[in-house]
């Protein structure tokens, strides 16, 4: 497939900072991709180029990013014929010549790995699922199980919630559409009840809601008990039952309340009081053992790998271990925790590493060692529902990508809809064998 035209333009995500958009033009078709963006970032993920230009969004410009698409890869890439995804990837990978996408940015590789996958599949007369699919070697018919982050916390709100995201998984019915109903309805009577209570019902930046629970700076003792009972409660109002049709999970994003200072990162700062990773352990172990907790990422962080080992063999055959800034989608992370045992899940995020064949690569890997994979969006998102087709190609069986409103996390819902619909009664759909426990 010959590529005769890559433009790249500066466009806006959910949040209004600016993201970098790419179109491809082969001979007989147009694609075009558009990157999304973390806040809650994880060490080691490729780098995201900003301008730094205070004059001109709060330096949170891409202008550069931009240009390195229509100076650096472009002319490397026009009238070339690219024949599969790797090829083109990996020549992106030695035009960048860095580890971690410094020279042009992930933002400015992402998008040209991204929207080649969708001509790809377009020449190719397919679908994007179809397309990731025979690129994955997978069937390519799994619709994925929904986790809803309802209720926020952590960096995605203020209301002095340690905990990030505090998800539904409508994982006891048949097929996608049932489930993602049943979440959504869990949705809008948890607005109910906030309501009734006198709480705020605004959204975050994932669509879920974010009310803070008590005049306090930082949440005390048991508020993260107070968060997951007012979400039985939403799911029983809506006449579903908690722990065999709905669910919950957890996000910590542990890495954003660990106490930094100490060297070990072993300390976290939890509820008020510092926490020993042994002690945030024993929290979540009493935890899963009152309430129907399917999954908890990033649990601890990033760099406690001792505390992650204790953690797995503690908890990993009762509870889904997902590393999010633990692994940041990098083969080479996730190798190393699954030789040492640590974790049992990888969250999978494209602009975490920068490509679409490092993201593949790690997700055979985790596949290969028995480890389940959530494909994920970013806080910062797009119209973009590239994530969709991903989760249903590569037969991940898991997608995590916020609540039931905000366009940017429902796009993602309705493209899922659409794919389901499109695969008729070839449709799988694992329901809670998808997290393995
Ligand atoms: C996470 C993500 C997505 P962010 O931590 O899993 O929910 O947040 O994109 O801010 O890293
Ligand atoms: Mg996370």
């Amino acid at each position: 497939m010959k590529i005769i035209d890559c433009q790249a333009r500066e466009v806006l995500d959910s949040r209004g900072y600016p993201t970098v958009e790419v179109e491809l033009t082969s001979e007989h078709h147009q694609a075009r991709a558009i990157v999304p963006s973390g806040a809650s970032t994880g060490e080691g993920e490729a780098l995201e180029l900003r301008d730094g230009d205070q004059k001109r969004y709060l330096g949170k410009g891409v202008l550069k990013a931009v240009q390195n698409v229509q100076k650096e890869i472009a002319p490397a890439i026009v009238g070339k014929d690219f024949v599969e995804q790797t090829i083109l990837d990996s020549l992106l990978r030695k035009l960048d010549g860095t580890s971690n996408k410094s020279h042009f940015g992930a933002n400015a590789i992402l998008p040209v790995s991204m929207a080649y996958s969708r001509l790809f599949a377009l020449e190719n007369k397919k679908s994007l699922s179809e397309g990731i699919a025979h690129q994955f070697g997978t069937s390519g018919l799994t619709l994925p199980v929904p986790l809803m982050n309802i209720f926020n916390g952590g960096k995605h709100a203020d209301n002095g919630i340690a905990v990030q995201e505090f998800m539904i998984i409508p994982a006891g019915f048949n097929t996608f559409s049932e489930s993602l109903r049943a979440g959504v309805e869990v949705f809008h009577q948890l607005k109910k009840i906030l309501t009734k209570k006198g709480l705020t019902t605004a959204v975050g930046d994932e669509g879920g809601f974010a009310p803070k629970l008590s005049d306090e700076k930082e949440a005390g003792p048991g508020s993260h008990e107070k968060v997951m009972t007012l979400l039985l409660e939403a799911i029983d109002s809506a006449g579903y039952k908690a722990g065999s049709q709905i669910y919950l999970a957890l996000d910590c994003a542990s890495s954003e309340f660990v106490n930094k200072e100490n060297k070990n990162h072993t300390e976290y700062w939890f509820e008020g009081s510092g926490r020993t990773s042994n002690e945030m352990v024993q929290i979540y172990e009493k935890w899963i053992s009152h309430y129907p907790i399917l999954s908890i990422e990033d649990g601890l962080a990033e760099h406690d790998w001792d505390g992650w080992s204790t953690l797995t063999q503690k908890l990993g055959k009762k509870v889904q271990l997902v590393g999010d800034d633990l692994f940041v989608t990098n083969p080479e992370f996730l190798k190393k925790g699954i030789d040492l045992k640590v974790a049992n899940s990888i969250l999978i995020k494209l602009n975490q590493i920068g490509t679409v064949t490092e993201t593949l690569d790690a997700m055979r890997m985790a596949h290969t060692a028995g480890y389940t994979t959530v494909v994920s969006h970013r806080s910062g998102e797009s119209e973009d529902a590239f994530i969709a087709d991903l989760a249903v190609g590569t037969d991940a069986g898991q997608i995590k990508t916020g609540s039931a409103s905000r366009t940017d996390r429902t796009a993602k819902y309705n493209q899922l809809l659409r794919i389901e619909q499109a695969l008729g009664s070839r449709a799988k759909y694992l329901g809670k064998s998808a997290f393995k426990i």
